[in-house]
């Protein structure tokens, strides 16, 4: 299958970019320039109505959505071991963590960064000021987690989980309080970096932060 990754340096198309590297799956790379709001331009909103990185063609049909194109990714290529086999409890497990990170992770993030979104331009400093505690915490709760039933979040095995929970400690390296302040966090974090496709990825990107 041939896949057409629309994406933006170290946004949330970066996860999407390093499984598809990690599988060795086929793909070409589509630049959106989201500082010229060229994700908001109809010819992309065609793809993706939501006006947002990623949006992932597969054989020339556009899905969106990171944590479900990490997902059914990692269904089509079962050799590399991604995903627990379907019906099982460490299926239900990935499920459980997928959601969570997309539901009460990654929502927080979106806050952070657009924190005019919620309230307006006036509110933004005081939605950074809640959203930094709420972030916080769930580290703290990932943390604990980690520290009972790691090292990865499904226990011994490394799923598309980590990689996306990888994804959003790192945009967290510029707040107060980064995620790799919490230890196991770091650790998990330490291991997913050091994969080499990490670095292909870092080099496709031009990224260089949190290296
Ligand atoms: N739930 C979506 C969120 C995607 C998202 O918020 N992408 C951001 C970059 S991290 C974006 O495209 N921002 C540009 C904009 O909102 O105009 C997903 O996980 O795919």
């Amino acid at each position: 299958m041939l896949h057409t990754l629309y994406y933006a340096p170290g946004s949330a198309s970066m996860v999407v970019h390093w499984l598809l590297l990690e599988l060795d799956a086929p793909h070409q790379l589509r630049l959106v320039d989201t500082s010229a709001g060229e994700q908001k331009r109809p010819e992309y909103l065609a793809l993706n109505p939501n006006g947002v990185v990623p949006t992932l063609l597969v054989d020339g049909e556009p899905a969106f959505e990171a944590a479900a194109l990490l997902m059914d990714l990692a269904d089509r290529h079962p050799g590399a071991g991604f995903a627990p086999a379907h019906g099982t409890r460490e299926r239900r497990q990935l499920y459980q963590w997928m959601f969570n990170l997309a539901n009460m992770v990654q929502p927080l993030f979106r806050q952070w960064w657009y924190p005019a979104e919620p309230a307006g331009a006036d509110r933004a400093d005081d939605v950074r000021k809640h959203v930094q505690v709420r972030i916080e915490a769930q580290w703290d709760r990932i943390e604990a987690h980690l520290a009972a039933r790691g090292p990865y979040l499904l226990g011994a095995s490394t799923t598309v989980a980590d990689f996306y929970l990888t994804m959003l400690m790192r945009w967290s390296r510029n707040m107060p309080r980064p995620a790799t302040q919490w230890p196991h966090l770091a650790a998990l974090a330490q291991r997913m970096k050091a994969r080499p496709a990490f670095a292909t990825l870092y080099e496709r990107e031009g990224l260089t932060e949190w290296a």
